[in-house]
């Protein structure tokens, strides 16, 4: 027997009378981020109650009917649009979140500005500086509030570590050292497409990951004022899919390391790289002060390593190995009991419950999330990196 509002004993929920305000989402795109940022709102309401707003899926937006339409029923979205216009004309949707390819961020994002959506777009923000400028400055006009998805910053012991910074923990910055490794940048049969190609907006490890590290740069230890940074690309051409034997050549980087100066007198370096062999997924830093020292690695995300030179234990020198799993710990109250550690995906559930807040409680989402200014000026130093590699000259930051 199947059941239904017939069956004895059925109540519906009425989850309006909870009083707690829904906002509509409406979603492009939904692979990878996609799958991310719903499973984000799908979490939320179960670990964050009672929350600022109830996430309603309402729509995916795709090409595809039949993909999105399989996508809409697996995340749990009331629906699903093969006409973006029309999505954006739903005034059930609040809010819209790009999720697409980043060479479909710019003129969707801006179509959603002029609709009177609240907006979260993934990084890259754009393909270029340049957009990803018009795309804040849209935002800004419109007055809707705007993030990009720079979830990193909201891993709990990321967020932990820019406590300890703000609370004078570490003293004096003198450097950070940070790189976001990925392997299988190498592999020659990865076919070639836009994203190989700079002149159509393709941006290699710098666009793809080494704005996440430049974010991170910028969100922990300040605005990077002057750089020098060379590139290397190691797999020149690739294969062209659907057409045996011809090639596309590559004009993007696989690897950029970069010297960066930033406000305040701190130095460092930042590089990424889709050929670190071995590395999985592996954003790290350290970060050097005049009372201590801490390490972060993506890949071990529930612990930090630190060292501070007034530590509590006399002659345990170097670095101890710290679990950011207490209840006291930035996001820790939302999950399980201290110790059960979290993932990857739980940065982007703090992501969204950032937007949900600022939209129904108007608070900011700048500095512990990231804006749209975040997101151009990740850009604008990616693309300082690009110029300084190719004349070989440092390059000083204008914004
Ligand atoms: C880049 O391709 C990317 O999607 C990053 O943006 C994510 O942070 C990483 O988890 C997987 O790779």
């Amino acid at each position: 027997m199947s059941h239904n509002s017939t069956c004895p004993g059925f109540t519906a929920v009425d989850r309006a009378s909870l009083g707690i305000p829904e906002v509509g989402v409406g979603m492009l795109g939904y692979r990878f981020m996609g799958r991310a940022h719903s499973n984000a709102y799908q979490r939320l309401p179960m670990f964050f109650w009672p929350p600022a707003a109830i996430p309603r899926l309402v729509a995916i937006c795709g090409r595809t009917g039949p993909a999105v339409q399989e996508a809409a029923l697996r995340f749990g979205y009331e629906g699903y649009y093969t006409e973006l216009d029309e999505m954006l004309a739903d005034p059930r949707i609040v809010l819209f979140d790009n999720c697409a390819s980043a060479n479909a961020h710019s003129a969707p994002t801006l179509a959603a500005i002029a609709a009177g959506k609240h907006v979260l777009c993934e990084k890259p923000l754009a393909t270029t500086a340049a957009e990803a400028k018009q795309m804040w400055q849209a935002a800004e006009q419109a007055g809707v509030i705007h993030m990009t998805g720079f979830n990193y910053r909201l891993v709990p012991a990321v967020h932990y570590i820019r406590e300890l910074i703000e609370q004078d923990v570490l003293g004096q910055i003198y450097s950070f050292r940070g790189a976001y490794l990925q392997e299988g940048g190498d592999n020659p049969d990865r076919p070639w497409s836009w994203r190989s190609d700079r002149s159509q907006g393709g941006y290699g490890a710098i666009g793809d990951i080494g704005v996440h590290i430049i974010d991170l740069a910028r969100f922990l230890v300040g605005e990077i004022t002057s750089l020098t940074a060379m590139t290397q690309t190691f797999v020149r051409e690739r294969p062209i899919a659907d057409r045996p034997g011809q090639v596309g050549k590559v004009t993007v980087d696989d690897v950029f390391v970069s010297t960066v100066a930033f406000e305040g007198g701190a130095i460092g370096t930042i590089e990424a790289s889709k050929v670190a062999t071995g590395r999985k997924n592996q954003n790290t830093f350290e970060i050097n002060g005049s009372k201590g020292s801490v390490v972060f690695d993506l890949e071990r995300l529930n612990e930090l390593q630190i060292y501070l030179k007034d530590g509590p234990v006399k002659g345990l020198e170097g670095f101890s190995t710290v679990s950011i799993t207490e209840r006291d710990h930035p996001f820790y109250q939302f999950w399980w009991p201290h110790g059960h550690i979290i993932g990857w995906e739980h940065s982007f559930v703090h992501e969204v419950n950032v937007m949900l807040r600022a939209i129904t409680l108007g608070e900011p989402v700048s500095p512990y999330a990231a804006t749209f200014e975040d997101g151009y000026r990740a850009l604008a130093v990616g693309e300082a990196a690009l110029a300084s590699a190719e004349t070989g000259q440092r390059i000083d930051l204008q914004y």
